[in-house]
């Protein structure tokens, strides 16, 4: 009799877990899909069409699975790198640079190398700027497709570079 008792609360209450965690899926996606689409017009001019779909497309995915991408500041063993050196991010995905080993470290992105029409100092650290602590982290996103060189400023001679694609 109590089991029955408790397996009986048991199904509505994950029922209602559940219809409940839908709906905020829902209600998300639909308040990232409208916040992109001005700003895309804006740029239909330039773009086609096709292009502001799989803009909105991504967003979506995005705000979903809350993607962002991890890079350490130095490897375990002290070495001075950025791990991963090189990799991929989406539009709007979040790269988070954490220090590691070796620091102080920072990130400045190379104005010769991103994409024309990008503002260098939106992206970077400031060159004299530095992550002095463990677990320190600077986040950027970036948002125009394209590749883009960035390096440590003290540690840029030994080697620590590293470049992003935005695709
Ligand atoms: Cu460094």
């Amino acid at each position: 009799m109590a089991t029955i008792t408790s397996a009986a609360v048991a199904i509505p209450s994950f029922t209602g877990l559940k219809a409940g965690a839908t709906a905020a899926k829902v209600s998300a996606t639909a308040k990232v899909a409208a916040s992109p689409v001005p700003r895309v017009s804006i740029k239909a001019s330039l773009k086609d069409v096709g292009v502001a779909v799989a803009a909105t497309a991504a967003s979506a995915i995005l705000a979903n699975n809350a993607m962002a991408i991890e890079v350490l500041l130095g490897s375990d063993d002290g070495g001075l790198a950025f791990i991963p050196k090189e990799f991929s991010v989406s539009p709007g995905e979040k790269i988070v640079f954490k220090n590691n080993a070796g620091f102080p470290h920072n990130v400045v992105f190379d104005e010769d190398e991103i994409p024309s029409g990008v503002d260098v100092s939106k992206i970077s650290m400031p060159e004299e700027e530095l992550l002095n602590a463990k677990d320190e982290t600077y986040a950027v996103t970036l948002t125009e497709k394209g590749t883009y060189s960035f390096y440590c400023s003290p540690h840029q001679g030994a080697g620590m570079v590293g470049k992003v694609t935005v695709n």
